[in-house]
């Protein structure tokens, strides 16, 4: 199974075997920064299905997109999609960063998601409507929005929420949860 996938389980799987919670009060507001790509797509597919599921308490309140995968203009394409697909296209989503911090990102000539992010399936078009705030005040207002209580389950490079500490660092204490898709083989 992708480790998006179990990145998504694994909160899930919190939520299931957890007797003690009080499901109504903890309920997980999820915000889900992406660089979808089809992995992450899958991963935005289970947080929809528990959004859905009255029996999950969980309930996604806004994506965030960056560069990643792909660039960030077809990101906000990707995850408008996959939001039409499942009929939640009234989630916010903000677009976000086109560049990394430090480094450029190469995605290569022949990048494993194909140019557009979801494999150049040559899918028909869709148009976003994406909320007037840069991705980065989206996090922060949210955060701020749901202080103490918003989780944040990062899928793609952390641009958008390295950027957002780095304007509101009192996010850093208002964030209930951080779940991170990270992890690095070359050590650059
Ligand atoms: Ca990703």
């Amino acid at each position: 199974m992708p480790i998006t996938h179990l990145l998504a389980r694994s909160i899930l799987m919190e939520l299931e075997q957890d007797p003690a919670k009080n499901f109504i009060e903890e309920e997980k507001l999820v915000l889900i920064d992406t660089d979808a790509g089809t992995d992450d797509a899958w991963a935005i597919f289970m947080c929809l299905a528990a959004h859905h599921d009255p029996k999950i308490p969980l309930k996604v309140v806004g994506l965030t997109c960056v560069t990643g995968n792909t660039a960030v203009d077809n990101v906000t394409v990707n995850v408008t999609r996959t939001l039409q697909t499942v009929g939640e296209a009234n989630i916010p989503i903000f677009r976000g960063s086109e560049s990394a911090l430090v480094f450029a990102y190469d995605i290569g000539d022949d990048p494993y998601h194909g140019k557009d992010g979801f494999g150049d399936a040559n899918l028909p078009p869709v148009q976003p409507t994406l909320e007037a705030e840069h991705a980065v005040n989206g996090i922060i207002q949210l955060a701020e929005l749901y202080k103490g209580n918003l989780t944040i389950l990062a899928l793609g490079p952390l641009t958008n929420l390295a950027t957002a500490v780095r304007l509101k660092p009192e996010i850093k204490h208002w964030i209930k949860d951080l779940y991170i898709l990270g992890g690095n083989h070359s050590g650059k």
